[in-house]
């Protein structure tokens, strides 16, 4: 028997990227297990990649090109040619290409985060349609653009240094369930003496591990920040060398945040004063010491209308204390622009038309923009949506207004899967596509610092194709003759950095294959000395940009849409708090069809808390139904004061095709957008609930 290892790595949307050994045997793979020697991944792997096999070999994968013979949504489909689907599309896309390019449109996201795989091929075949841009707003940008305002770019703390820090916030994350590795180093940090303290709403599975878990209301962390700076100030545990060397506007935010006294922190945050305060001296202390803190912030509290503004008021605090100084020391909330990828050379955005002038479609807005017609301000309604690494139908928000958008009998669809998703359901068209196992694909990260790469471990199965082969060859189908199109994808992986950059000069793509990854070349501690990539070089305390770009220049509090505070009309109906963060067995909507993955995770619940269950007489185990004006889906209900008071929690996210109902969690968010970045809301959500 010929056994063989290659080496891959995790595609998934996860900060972790970790480091794959496939065992195949005979053509098949066996195992995929973590590499031993890759020093985040450290030979673990999470429960889901662990059983990767289980989902490449699953019985349902889509194997062959299939058409739509049912109604839209119904998902009944037949199996057609490679030929047939793509004349189809083909002619289809060209004849609306006839009228108005920008009437079709590309809708994906991270399915897989190579950057072949993801958009090289596919994004040279857009533009050179002159199709609509795709803002991939979806989970980040609110963030990202809060955090660049103050610090230049998605540049922080390496994971590698956590076990240096001697105080940890797991700040809106639950690395347990979403960055395990992270997670590992924490452990290594507290065996070392470091104190831990989670600042979420939800005893998440990661905040009942830690020494202190503050339980804030949803949306309110702005708030919390700018009260922890106050204190800071008044108590001066500054560190005056770094603020003066490094950093800018440092009086006007003084000033600032005098008005944020503990008091009304408090209040704000639905918490006590002395958790304000003593979560502030711990901080500022810290740093008094010498010692290391770290802000492992995440994504969670940034999908709120204000969650722009909250990123960008914590990623204040380390350079107020001088934690940048220390390797270990910071904040942390994205690295991918630590990596210098080379996406003009992979995506050629030159080859969009000249004579076109470019059209955006926010994919969190989905549904309201497949509804919109034609207009002056919009542009030509949307004709043609195609589909790949992406399920909109389930996770993007107001799912009722997406899956209305998406059953319209005048829009062909194409969705490129490895699965019958509920999205799929609503296709023309449906093309199989390979899994990680299948395909070549380079990769960067956000949760460590390696560029990696992914060797094709077994062949292809039944007809699917790479996503780069499915462009390729509907690029050649529309007489697309730029020889771009024919690279193949070891020629786009070997373009993936830039080796004129210092970080990445000794990227070799056929060398990389063979060891699998490599680090960046970055100093351990990246703002030790200054250095940050805002317009000024300094930490923005006061930032220019966002005043012309027309924000608040300084840290404020922008409170939630919907919140008992922020609306007590709304909260007069609707009176409960819900956020649908990630399950720990599911990453995002992939993986919730393995059966051994949805058995751990039981049926879809929501947490509520013993008081406000017992106000509506529901018990653990009752079935309840979830609702406000935008639609409403039914769980279980699991009563537990791992919910705060006011709050509800869905963990996510189904699909809806398993749910009794036939809905999830996104029946009730809201398309609303935050303040910055123009992503989604989805934990700003207003809902009652009852038996039933
Ligand atoms: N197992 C697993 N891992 C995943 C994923 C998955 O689906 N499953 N998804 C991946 C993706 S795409 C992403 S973006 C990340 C997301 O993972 P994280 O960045 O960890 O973010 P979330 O899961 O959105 O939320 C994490 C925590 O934030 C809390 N939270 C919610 N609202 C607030 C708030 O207003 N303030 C604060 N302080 N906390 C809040 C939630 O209760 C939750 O415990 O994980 C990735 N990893
Ligand atoms: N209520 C609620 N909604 C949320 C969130 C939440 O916390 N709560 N989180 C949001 C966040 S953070 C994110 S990132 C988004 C995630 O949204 P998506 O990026 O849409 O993630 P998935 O749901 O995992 O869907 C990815 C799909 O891509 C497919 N796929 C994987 N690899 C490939 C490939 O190589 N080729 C092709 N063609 N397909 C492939 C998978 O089979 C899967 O169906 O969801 C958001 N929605
Ligand atoms: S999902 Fe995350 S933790 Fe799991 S194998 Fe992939 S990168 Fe690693
Ligand atoms: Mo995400």
């Amino acid at each position: 028997m010929a056994t063989t290892i290659v080496r891959a790595v995790c595609p998934h949307d996860c900060p972790d990227t970790c480091a794959l050994h496939v065992t195949v045997q005979d053509g098949i793979a066996t195992e995929v297990r973590g590499d031993p020697d890759h020093p985040t991944t450290a030979g673990v792997l999470c429960t889901k990649v662990a059983r990767y096999t289980e989902r490449t070999y699953h019985k349902d994968r889509v194997l062959h090109p299939l058409k739509r013979v049912g109604k839209k949504g119904e998902g009944q489909f037949e199996q057609i040619s490679w030929d047939e689907a793509l004349t189809t599309i083909a002619a289809k896309l060209k004849k609306i290409a006839d009228r108005n390019p920008l009437a079709i449109l590309p809708y994906s996201y991270a399915g897989t985060m190579g950057l072949v795989q993801g958009d090289s091929m596919s994004q040279r075949f857009f533009h050179k349609i002159g199709a609509s841009f795709l803002d991939r707003t979806i989970c980040a940008t609110a963030g990202g653009t809060g955090y660049k305002y103050t610090l230049g770019a998605r540049v922080g703390t390496d994971v590698e240094q956590t076990q240096n820090a001697h105080l940890i916030l797991i700040w809106g994350g639950n690395p347990i369930a979403s960055n395990l590795h992270f997670w590992m180093r924490v452990q290594e940090a507290k065996r070392n003496g470091a104190k831990i303290i989670a600042i979420d709403p939800y005893r998440s599975l990661t905040a009942e591990k830690c020494h202190q878990h503050i339980a804030l209301l949803p949306g309110t962390d702005a708030a919390l920040a700018l009260g922890m700076m106050h204190v800071l100030i008044k108590e001066d545990l500054l560190d005056h060398g770094y603020i003066s060397a490094y950093t800018t506007g440092f009086e006007q935010l003084k000033q600032r945040v005098a008005e944020w006294t503990p008091e009304r922190v408090a209040e704000a945050c639905g918490i006590s004063m002395d958790e304000v305060v003593n979560l502030a001296r711990a901080y500022g202390e810290c740093a008094q010491r010498g010692e290391a803190s770290m802000i492992r912030m995440n994504y969670g509290m940034q999908r709120v209308r204000g969650g722009g503004m909250a990123v960008r008021n914590i990623a204040c605090l380390p350079a107020l204390v001088g934690a940048w100084r220390h390797a270990g020391g910071g904040v942390q909330l994205s690295l991918s622009d630590t990596f210098p990828k080379n996406l003009t050379g992979l995506q050629r955005p030159d080859l969009f038309p000249q004579s076109l002038t470019p059209r955006t479609i926010n994919m969190s807005t989905i549904g309201d923009d497949l509804l919109r017609e034609s207009s002056g301000s919009f542009g030509p309604r949307i004709e043609a949506v195609i589909v790949y690494n992406s399920n909109p139908v389930a996770v993007a928000p107001e799912s009722n207004a997406v899956a209305r958008g998406f059953a319209r009998e005048d829009l062909f669809t194409v969705v490129l899967e490895h699965f019958q998703t509920d999205t799929a359901d609503y296709a023309d068209i449906v093309l199989p596509a390979t899994t990680q196992l299948e395909h070549v694909d380079a990769h960067s990260a956000y949760g460590h610092l390696y560029m990696m790469a992914n060797n094709a471990a077994i062949a292809p199965m039944g007809e699917a194709k790479p996503n780069t082969e499915i462009f390729r060859l509907l690029a050649h189908r529309m007489s697309f003759d730029d020889p771009c199109f024919r690279e193949s994808d070891d020629e786009l992986a070997a373009q993936a950095f830039k080796q004129s950059d210092a970080r990445a000069v000794h990227f070799d793509w056929s060398s990389l294959k063979k060891t699998g990854w490599a680090k960046l070349r970055v100093p351990d501690a990246p703002f030790a000395q200054g250095g940050f990539l805002t317009p000024s070089g300094k930490c923005e305390f006061y930032s220019e940009q966002m005043q012309r770009d027309g924000y608040d220049p300084l840290p404020t509090y922008i409170p939630p849409y919907e919140s008992v505070a922020s609306n007590p009309a709304l909260a007069g109906k609707y009176p409960l708090a819900m956020i649908s963060p990630p399950a720990r067995n599911f990453l995002n909507s992939s993986f919730v069809n393995v059966q051994s993955l949805r058995d751990t995770e039981g049926e879809p619940h929501v947490d509520i808390h013993p008081e406000d269950a017992q106000h509506r007489q529901i018990a653990s185990g009752d079935t309840v139904r979830i609702f406000n004006d935008r639609g409403s889906f039914v769980a279980l209900a699991r009563v537990t004061d791992k919910a705060r008071r006011g709050l509800v929690v869905g963990l996510s996210i189904w699909w809806k095709k398993f749910a009794s109902d036939q809905k999830n969690a996104n029946e009730v968010t809201s398309q609303r957008l935050t303040d910055m970045g123009g992503g989604p809301t989805f934990y700003d959500v207003l809902v009652q609930v009852e038996k039933g």
